[in-house]
Order: structure tokens, then sequence, then C-alpha cells
């Protein structure tokens, strides 16, 4: 079946006008279309945040989780039914911020979700404070004399913790974020796309523009390929962050086929009415 822009259409979105995360929806929105993926076998999960909102925005099926606990949300639904194109969202404060650990092990489990972080250097939906990938000096209501922290590095962080696609994107370039989600989706494993999507009010330092002078697009090398662990790195910090691409990408086992329950039967496959036997079982060991 061949599938509409408007039928991966949600609720009509409350965000700012010109803020980056309409670009993050509408490029999902194209990328599952272009897939044909149907939009009732799409799920969003999302922590809390404006980026968080995208879970009403997009016309699949939505579960707007706790700040921070996207990707364990996440996780359980791929478990439970692999069939599933499971897309965690969120910002980077939820990510990178209250929800770092949950993102650190889902990569060196390799959970075959599609990890979307709407990185706008700042906490938004709670009116603009510094955020973990805010950078050193960077002035908000709860750092007004300059952030004093060195900023959190999410490619250096997914490099090391073994998530097996790692790419950047930017949303001011809608063709190469398409690009970039469908390339996600079809990965089998862990993706994880941090997206440059600028709060356009509360962030008045890193702006569209400050984006567009810095990044550095990958997809101008001809000679850069994502299979290097080492050269992937050093193009990171060479950078120092700010370049757009696929980063990295390798193949490895997913978790849901690793593990012995739900690769014998998923949860959703699973009957769940007892046996009288197993009834009385329960009861005795509960007794
Ligand atoms: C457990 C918990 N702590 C704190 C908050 C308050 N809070 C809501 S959103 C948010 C940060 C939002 O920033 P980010 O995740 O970067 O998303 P953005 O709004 O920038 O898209 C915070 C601290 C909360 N809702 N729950
Ligand atoms: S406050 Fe910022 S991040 Fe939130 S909707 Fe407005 S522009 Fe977007």
């Amino acid at each position: 079946m061949n599938y509409k822009l408007s039928d991966y259409r949600g609720v009509v979105p409350t965000w700012c006008p010109g803020c980056g995360d309409f670009a993050v929806l509408g490029c999902l929105q194209k990328a599952t279309m272009q897939l044909g993926l149907p939009p009732e076998d799409v799920v969003i999960v999302s922590g809390i945040g404006c980026s968080g909102k995208i879970v009403q925005h997009y016309g699949g099926y939505g579960y707007h989780s706790l700040h921070g606990r996207t990707i364990p949300v996440a996780t359980g639904i791929k478990l439970a039914n692999p069939k599933l194109t499971v897309i965690a969202a969120g910002g980077d404060g939820d990510g990178y911020g209250i929800g770092l650990n949950h993102f650190i092990h889902a990569m060196r489990r390799n959970i075959d979700i599609t990890y979307l972080v709407m990185d706008n250097h700042i906490y938004s939906l709670t009116t603009g404070q510094t955020s973990p990938t805010s950078r050193m000096g960077f002035i908000s209501k709860t750092t007004p004399k300059g952030a004093a922290e060195l900023h959190i590095r999410p490619l250096e962080i997914a490099l090391a913790a073994g998530s097996s696609f790692i790419a950047q994107g930017f949303s001011g370039d809608v063709n190469q974020l398409t690009n970039l989600i469908i390339a996600g989706i079809q990965h089998r494993g862990f993706s994880h796309i941090n997206i440059f999507s600028p709060c356009v009010t509360f962030n008045k330092q890193n702006t569209f523009a400050w984006f567009k002078e810095r990044i550095i697009n990958l997809d101008d090398d001809q000679n850069y390929q994502p299979n290097d662990k080492v050269r992937a790195l050093e193009k990171v910090i060479e950078a120092d962050g700010v370049l757009t691409g696929i980063i990295y990408q390798e193949e490895r086992p997913v978790y849901h086929q690793a593990l012995p329950g739900p690769k014998e039967q998923p949860l959703t496959q699973t009957p769940v009415e007892l046996e009288r036997s197993q009834f009385e079982q329960l009861i005795k060991m509960f007794h």
C-alpha cells in the first residue's frame, strides 16, 4: 500500500513558529512514508520536553513517557513486539542528562530502536536552563555568569558505548536528515541520531546561523567510510563534534534475537491463559 504524508499526521503542533523540531517531525514522517511503513506499525516513545511533543504530532502509535525514561520504555516495547518500528525521541536534557545511563546501556545491548535526540543545547520546556550539551560559558537562567562545565559529547559517548549506528543531522538540512532517519530505521540495531534542532525562543546563542557556520558535512567527503571506529572518533574530535552525516555503522547481533525469551516467543505472541495446573502451582508458590 502507498501511504501519503497526511497518513502520518497527528494533532497540529504547538511548537513556537520557527522551532527546529518541526523539521524533525517532517523528516520522520517523510522517512516512514518513503519506507512504506504502515503508521500503525510505528511507535514513537518520547520523554518530557518540547521535543517530547513529537509523539502527539506524529500519526502512529505513541507513548509520552517520563523525563529521561524514553529508552527503557522503547526497549520494553521492542522486546514485547519486535515487529514494530520503535522510535525513541527526546531532548538533550532528557537523553544526555537524566536519561544518560539508559542511553549507554541500550547502545551496548544493541537494542533495535532508532533514537532521535533533538539537541538544542538548552532545556526549553522549562523556559531556558543550561543543558548537558550547552557549551562552556553558556549564559542562561541557571548559569547567569556562564556554564563552568565542559559540554557532553554525544557522538564520542556513542562510539565508546558501542552504538552500532551513529549519525548527526541538522534541522536546517531536511534532505540529509530524512536520509539519515531512513538509514537509521533500516539499520538492524541501535541507531543514534543526534539532531541539531535550534530553539528559537530561549536559545539566542546556538541559532540556525550558528550551526550553519560551523557544520562540516561528511557527505562532502567522498573518501570517508563510516566503518572504522578509530577514524570516526578522529573525525568527530577534529570537527569538535559539529559534523553531520553517517559517522559510524557496524553489523552486530541485536538484543531481542540474542535473548532466548523474545527470540523464541515474543510476549505479544505468548498465550496469556494459564492451565489449571500452572495456576495451582502459582497459588502454592505464593501461599
Ligand atoms: C523527573 C523530572 N525532572 C525534571 C522535570 C522538569 N523538566 C521537564 S522538561 C525538562 C528539560 C527539557 O529539556 P530537554 O530534555 O533538552 O528538552 P527540550 O524541552 O529542550 O526539547 C525538565 C528538567 C520533569 N518533568 N521530570
Ligand atoms: S520553546 Fe524552543 S524548543 Fe520549545 S517549541 Fe519553542 S522554539 Fe521549540
